[in-house]
């Protein structure tokens, strides 16, 4: 194994990691695939600017000129923001990416991995990938799963898109000994909405405790990673029934148009901002903040441990 030849991580992250001091990753898929520019720009700095400003340190991960990118500058930031070349990189594409030269944006899952290698044990993102619906025929079941049943890295998320099959994402999660914590909840939230109608392992009332969690589990040596959910905040919440509406329309329209793969989950993310005119977009920034802001009270709780 020879990683360090294309780990490249920034000075001031590499710094605090050394001295044990809190950070928290950021991917950044959600940037080149997630979000429209400009909002994302906006996005990617104010975010940093919340964990910074809760007493941690940010690291946004990225794949540019064979390395990868574990802390962005500004113009990196700018460049998974802007350019449309950018690629979506999961597990598999990481090799192919690293070896040509490609800029490829991180998914939860390649977001992990890179927080491994660097030695950061939490990361704050919007929602994970999971088993969509149909996947009994298509056998689309997102990467991510098997980062989180495999990866020492804790993902605070917003629960999963109800795009998502949520009953057979939590099964999966369930069978790969993936714990599933709630932040002040029994029930595992549906991104845009506080609740699923599914219910979380672990109902956790703090940042102190989620950390000694953390610490247990990987003081047993235990592979793998952990699911944060947090819901989003109750005046940024969406009516669950409406957005059923648009998100069946949208999977519709991916239907009608063959859209398959890795396209999937961007397709259906463009046009269920699309349908609701931006008012999902809002939501999707506040519980993306609300998750940072979780992300770092966490880090710096696990910190002290
Ligand atoms: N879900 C969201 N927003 C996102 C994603 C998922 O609500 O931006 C992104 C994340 O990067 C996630 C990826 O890791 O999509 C999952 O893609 P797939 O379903 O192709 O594994
Ligand atoms: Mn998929």
């Amino acid at each position: 194994m020879n990683i360090q030849k294309y780990l490249s991580v920034a000075p001031e992250i590499a710094e605090a990691i050394q001295a044990g001091k809190p950070v928290v990753a950021l991917e950044s898929t959600i940037l080149s695939h997630g979000m429209p520019y400009p909002e994302n720009w906006e996005f990617s700095h104010k975010v940093e600017e919340i964990i910074r400003g809760e007493g941690a340190i940010p690291a946004t991960t990225a794949i540019i000129g064979g390395k990868l990118k574990v802390g962005l500058s500004a113009e990196e930031l700018e460049l998974m923001c802007k350019d449309p070349t950018v690629g979506k990189v999961s597990r598999r594409d990481v090799a192919v990416y690293l070896a040509t030269g490609k800029t490829g944006a991180t998914t939860v899952a390649t977001t992990m991995m890179l927080a491994e290698m660097a030695g950061i044990k939490v990361f704050a993102t919007g929602g994970i990938g999971g088993v969509h619906r149909g996947a009994e025929t298509t056998f689309d079941i997102s990467a991510d799963l098997q980062e989180l049943a495999n990866t020492g890295v804790a993902v605070v998320c917003a629960g999963a898109k109800s795009l998502l099959d949520i009953p057979k994402t939590l099964e999966y999660l369930e069978t790969m000994g993936v714990p599933v914590l709630g932040m002040g909840t029994d029930d595992f939230p549906a991104f845009y909405c506080r609740k699923s109608g599914c219910k979380v392992d672990a109902n956790v009332p703090d940042a102190a405790t989620a950390a000694k969690i953390l610490r247990t589990k990987w003081d047993l040596g235990l592979k793998g990673g952990f699911v944060i959910a947090n819901p989003i905040p109750a005046e940024y919440e969406l009516d669950f029934n409406e957005m059923e509406g648009v998100i069946n329309k949208a999977l519709e329209a991916a239907k009608a148009e063959g859209i398959h793969g890795k396209d999937t989950t961007p397709f259906l993310l463009a046009h269920i901002k699309d349908y609701t005119k931006g008012v999902s977009l809002a939501s999707n920034l506040q519980l993306a903040y609300n998750n940072a802001r979780t992300a770092a009270r966490i880090a710096i709780e696990y910190s002290k441990l």
